[in-house]
Formats: structure tokens, C-alpha cells, sequence
């Protein structure tokens, strides 16, 4: 029987922990304030016959690896190639979520959108068009309220649809100037060479770009390849998008 994997991501106090337990029946300590969760917690649940380890990752705003936090979660998403991040998001301040949530979909095509929180927002007469949302940006989107149990069976089945192939989510994309989009190829381009497809080389040709050498020693790390250091000099680019 094939196992998958699947990540919970997501900015501080979304419900990722709330989520885990209602999907796992573990018990992962959940409270009110950030950062509670730092190292990644992981249980499972079966649906279809199939089993889905769930790995809690820390809540974070951004993935750039600012903190100990962002790269526990980067990389995770990127070296460990869950089958399908889950980005939970609050539904009370969906915009400044979103933030996190277009990060993920540059790092992988294997994202599902799930909106917590549904309980809070009815309650403050916010409505989530969640068809629009998904069709913006080319992922499904479940909405959900952690807490009360809502909406759980129909994420579960979102999930199932991706990893089964029945839904292959195809993120819309942020295009750069010109310039910017023809120095991405040119490194997107090494990157295969290196790599294959087995990276997301345009998020790897952006932070190659933005001088964010550390993606490269955490592979390095990873891979024991040495193929960071070919990548390198791409790296003190003065470039900025
Ligand atoms: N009203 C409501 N509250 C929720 C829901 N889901 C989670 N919460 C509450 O939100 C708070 C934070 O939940 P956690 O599950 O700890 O959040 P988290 O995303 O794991 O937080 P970090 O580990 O810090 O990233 C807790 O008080 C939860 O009870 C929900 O669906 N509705
Ligand atoms: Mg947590």
C-alpha cells in the first residue's frame, strides 16, 4: 500500500495544529500564540484505503529562511517533496495569508488551498468565493472550520483527487519584466541540466537571483552532491525582482 505524504503549511495560528488533530486524532499541543510549533509533527489517517502520514509544520509568515522556523518548512516543501502541501489559511484575514500561500505555489504545483476559520468569518460576515479563488489561481480551495469538524471530508477528498491524478493543480504563475523572466530561463535551464525536474527550478532560479544562497547549502546538505557549488555563481547577481 502506498503511503502519501501530506504537509500542513501555513502562516502562525491558522489552525495547522487544530487541522492535524481533527485529521490524525493525535494530540499536538495547540494554543493562541505564534510559533508553538517548531519541529514538524507527523501522524496519519486512511481514506480510500490509502494512507496519509500528515506532517505539522511550523507556521510561518514567509519562506525565504529568515528563521530556523522558514527553513524547517522550506525546506521540507522542497527537499522532501510532500505529495500534496496543504496551505491553511485564516479565512478572517485571508489577503495578508495569501502572501505565504503564493510563495507555495511557486515551489510546487502539488498545493491545495484550505481555508480555516469559516466559523470566525461567518460570524464576522465575511464571504469566501472559493470557485473564483481557485479559479485565479489554479488550485483547489476547501473551505473549512478546524475546530467544529466542517468541511474535513471534503478536503480529505480534494487531497485523494491529487494524489489519484483526478485534479492536477496548475498555479498561475507571477511573470517578471522581461529581463528578469529571460536571466530566470537562462539559470532555470542550468538547473535541469544539474537536476532534472526534480526541483523547482524557476522558485531555485529566483532565489539564485536574489542572492538567497542558502537553498543551495541546504540541498548541498541533503544531497551530499556537491551541486550547489556549481550553481554558485549565479549567485552575487545584483539583480533584484
Ligand atoms: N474559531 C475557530 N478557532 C480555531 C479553528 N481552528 C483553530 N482554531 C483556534 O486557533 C488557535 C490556533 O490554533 P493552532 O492549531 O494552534 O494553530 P497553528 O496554525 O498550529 O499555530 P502555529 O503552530 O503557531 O503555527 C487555537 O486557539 C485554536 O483553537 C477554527 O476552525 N475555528
Ligand atoms: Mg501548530
Amino acid at each position: 500500500m502506498v503511503t502519501f505524504r501530506i504537509a500542513l503549511a501555513g502562516n502562525p495560528n491558522t489552525g495547522k495544529s487544530t487541522l492535524f488533530n481533527t485529521l490524525t486524532g493525535l494530540r499536538q499541543h495547540t494554543g493562541n500564540w505564534a510559533g508553538k510549533t517548531v519541529i514538524r509533527a507527523e501522524g496519519s489517517y486512511e481514506y480510500q484505503n490509502q494512507t496519509y502520514k500528515v506532517i505539522d509544520l511550523p507556521g510561518t509568515y514567509s519562506l525565504f529562511t529568515n528563521s530556523v522556523d522558514e527553513e524547517v518548512a522550506r525546506d521540507y516543501i522542497i527537499l522532501e517533496k510532500p505529495d500534496v502541501t496543504v496551505v491553511v489559511l485564516d479565512a478572517t484575514s485571508l489577503e495578508r495569508n495569501l502572501n505565504l500561500a503564493l510563495q507555495v505555489l511557486e515551489m510546487t504545483s502539488k498545493t491545495i488551498l484550505c481555508i480555516n476559520l469559516m466559523d470566525e468569518a461567518l460570524k464576522l460576515g465575511i464571504e469566501i468565493d472559493e470557485k473564483k479563488l481557485s479559479e485565479k489561481l489554479g488550485v483547489p480551495v476547501v473551505k473549512i472550520s478546524a475546530r467544529k469538524k466542517e468541511g474535513i471530508q471534503s478536503l480529505k477528498s480534494s487531497i485523494y483527487d491529487v494524489v489519484s491524478g483526478n485534479i492536477v493543480p496548475k498555479p498561475r504563475q507571477i511573470l517578471y519584466r522581461e529581463e528578469i523572466e529571460n536571466r530566470i530561463r537562462a539559470i532555470e535551464s542550468e538547473i535541469r541540466n544539474l537536476l532534472g525536474d526534480s526541483y523547482p527550478s524557476r522558485w531555485m532560479a529566483l532565489r539564485i537571483l536574489e542572492g538567497d544562497q542558502s537553498i543551495l547549502d541546504a540541498m548541498e546538505r541533503f544531497e551530499s552532491s556537491g551541486v550547489g557549488r556549481e550553481l554558485n555563481t549565479y549567485g552575487n547577481s545584483s539583480c533584484h525582482t
